[in-house]
Order: C-alpha cells, then sequence, then structure tokens
C-alpha cells in the first residue's frame, strides 16, 4: 500500500463561511489520517513560497491577497496514495468543472474562492508542509486511526 502524507489548507472563504468542520469530516470520513493542524494568518513570506509557481500570473496579487484574507486552517494528511484522493475529494480547480460530491463542487462557486487547497505532487506537499509547519516537531505519527487497525488486523 502507498502511504503518502500530503498538505491540506482551508482557504480564508471556507473559514469564513462556517465550512472548517465539514470539509475536515470529508477526510475523517474518507479514512485519511490527519496527523496535523492549525489555524493560522498566513504571512506575506508564507503567501510568497506557497504560490511562487504563480508569481506574475494575472491572478497571483489576487491569490496573495486572498489567502492572507482571513485565517486558514493549515493540515498535513496521511493515508493511501493521499496526494491524488485528497485532489480527488477537492474536486477540479475550477468548481465549475469539479465532480458533484467534491468539496469544490458542493461548496465553492468561484474559482478565485475554491475553499480549500492541497499540494500536487509528493515533493510539493513537503515543501508546502514546512511552510507551515515545523516538520520534526508538529505531526502527530505515534497513534493509529480505527482504518489503519482493521488494516493491520487484516494483514496478520
Ligand atoms: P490547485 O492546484 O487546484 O490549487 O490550483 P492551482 O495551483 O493551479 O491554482 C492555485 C489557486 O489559484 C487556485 F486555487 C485558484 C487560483 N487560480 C485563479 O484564481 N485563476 C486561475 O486561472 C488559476 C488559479
Amino acid at each position: 500500500m502507498n502511504i503518502e502524507r500530503t498538505f491540506v489548507a482551508i482557504k480564508p472563504d471556507a473559514v469564513q463561511r462556517g465550512l472548517m468542520g465539514k470539509i475536515i469530516t470529508r477526510f475523517e470520513e474518507k479514512g485519511f489520517k490527519i496527523i496535523a493542524m492549525k489555524m493560522l494568518e498566513v504571512s506575506n513570506e508564507q503567501a510568497a513560497s506557497h504560490y511562487a509557481e504563480h508569481k506574475g500570473k494575472p491572478f497571483y496579487d489576487g491569490l496573495v491577497k486572498f489567502i492572507m484574507s482571513a485565517p486558514v486552517v493549515a493540515m498535513v494528511v496521511e493515508g493511501i496514495d493521499a496526494v491524488a484522493e485528497v485532489r480527488h475529494i477537492l474536486g477540479a480547480t475550477n468548481p465549475n468543472n469539479a465532480d458533484v460530491g467534491s468539496i469544490r463542487a458542493d461548496f465553492s462557486p468561484v474559482m478565485s474562492c475554491n475553499c480549500v487547497h492541497a499540494s500536487d505532487s509528493v515533493e510539493s506537499a513537503k515543501r508546502e508542509m514546512s511552510i507551515y509547519f515545523d516538520v520534526e516537531k508538529e505531526l502527530c505519527t505515534k497513534w493509529k486511526t480505527r482504518m489503519e487497525i482493521i488494516l493491520d488486523d487484516l494483514s496478520k
């Protein structure tokens, strides 16, 4: 089984609209393990680092302004094929192209406020989680979810 870690951020629009609980629940109900989570106000430096790949694009300034406009909830999510599967649960970047049942299709009316971010590769995940967490100290790794216990038992 391919166990991965990915970085997820509940964006300001979803925090302001009271959707934190519903979004976290989607990951928990799928069987993913949240191994770090905190609410924070994104700094200039964090925003620039997070969105470095978009610098120079027409939507960059708006993106940075938006991510700093209210708190975010940063998370590290672990599980089977977590990078791709978490993005599957998020849906397409543009919510109008997202599958019904995905977070973005169900909760977001517009791409500029698409509720949640998740890393697009294992490498991006490592880079992004280190922008928001002290990875050596802040990840809670010494526990098992019910799903892990079930899978452990089945493999015996
Ligand atoms: P995603 O990987 O789905 O988070 O999407 P991207 O990294 O391509 O884009 C990051 C954010 O920029 C998106 F969540 C929304 C915003 N964006 C725009 O506002 N306009 C665009 O044309 C593309 C992205």
